[in-house]
């Protein structure tokens, strides 16, 4: 498997170039699917130990079932799939451009959860807009065991958030531990509250939020993926469900710039326009760079070829 990694703001995608799974044609959705059911090991083997590791996202590039694209992406992690993912739509962008597939130029990417247009600025810096992103549910009260009560939005980025008002623990890096802990139990207290997405789906991503600490920013944040891990970036995905909330509340308007801090102190800049059914259309730009290149081996010997599935 050929691989190309790079990092977004800190938070590192893996994007299979050759000898990924052949998963057909139709909707992406269904391929994500048929990924999920028939492929998974080259999941496992991509992003888990030894060859990976917990914090990584992978992209798998697809044919693009909608003839208007350019191109199409299934996004996965340790735990599993990704309906979209922010940071890796702009490390992808970036690594096409370094392999010369893409220039300076627009592009449509479909994904599992619709079309992402994609715009290369430069060989570093992409803007996306990102699917409708919208609040399900607005102060939901959540008693957390050992913690108290929390009150957040239930809200829609490309997946599935629980952006936390009060956070209780203060969003600074040096907390990084107890940061990952309480948004665990949060979100084991969510669960057990039958607390989910519109259609039943799991809330599978925490994000709290603290003071901005670099210039220009307008808050910071600390975001727990779906397999434990923290996203080292702002988070593409949470920064479009937090503009969403703060657009439902008139805290941000259309066309204001919001500069979402992450947890390491990198940032994302977005903005958005009105969507549909007071949904927003969030455009992101961040900043990506390759970090290597790399054929992975796997051994029939080898007993991790799959990665250390646990
Ligand atoms: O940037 O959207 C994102 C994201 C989701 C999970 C990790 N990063």
């Amino acid at each position: 498997m050929r691989v190309i990694d790079s990092h977004t703001g800190g938070q590192p995608t893996r994007v299979i170039m050759e000898g990924g799974p052949n998963l057909g044609t139709g909707p992406l959705d269904q391929r994500l699917r048929r990924f999920a059911s028939e492929f998974d090991a080259y999941r496992t083997r991509c992003v888990l130990e030894p060859r990976g590791c917990d914090s990584i996202v992978g992209a798998l590039i697809c044919e693009p079932n909608d003839p208007d694209c350019d191109a199409g992406a299934i996004f996965f992690n340790n735990r599993g799939y990704l309906g979209m993912c922010g940071h890796a739509t702009i490390g992808l962008a970036v690594t096409l451009v370094n392999q010369r597939i893409w220039s300076i130029g627009t592009y449509r990417l479909e994904t599992p959860v619709g079309v992402v247009d994609v715009e290369v600025l430069s060989p570093q810096q992409v803007s996306f807009e990102n699917v409708e992103s919208y609040v399900f549910q607005q102060d939901v009260r959540v008693e957390v065991p050992g913690i108290g009560e929390v009150v957040g939005d239930v809200a829609w980025g490309g997946n599935w958030f629980y952006l936390v008002r009060n956070s209780p623990i203060a969003v600074r890096v040096e907390r990084i531990p107890d940061l990952t802990e309480v948004s665990l139990k949060i979100r084991a207290a969510i669960e057990a509250a039958g607390i989910s997405g519109e259609r039943g789906e799991e809330i599978d991503h925490i994000e709290l939020f603290g003071p901005a600490t670099v210039s220009g920013a307008l808050a910071k944040n600390f975001v727990l993926c779906p397999g434990g891990a923290y996203d080292r970036s702002p988070c593409g995905t949470g920064t479009c469900a937090k503009m969403a909330s703060l657009a439902a509340r008139g805290r941000l308007r259309a066309d204001e710039v919001w500069i979402q801090e992450g947890i390491l102190g990198s940032v994302f800049s977005g903005q958005y326009r009105n969507g549909s059914d007071n949904r927003i259309l969030p455009r992101l730009t961040g900043t990506a760079f390759v970090t290597g290149e790399a054929l992975l081996e796997f051994s029939d010997e080898d007993p991790f070829r799959n990665g250390i599935v646990q």
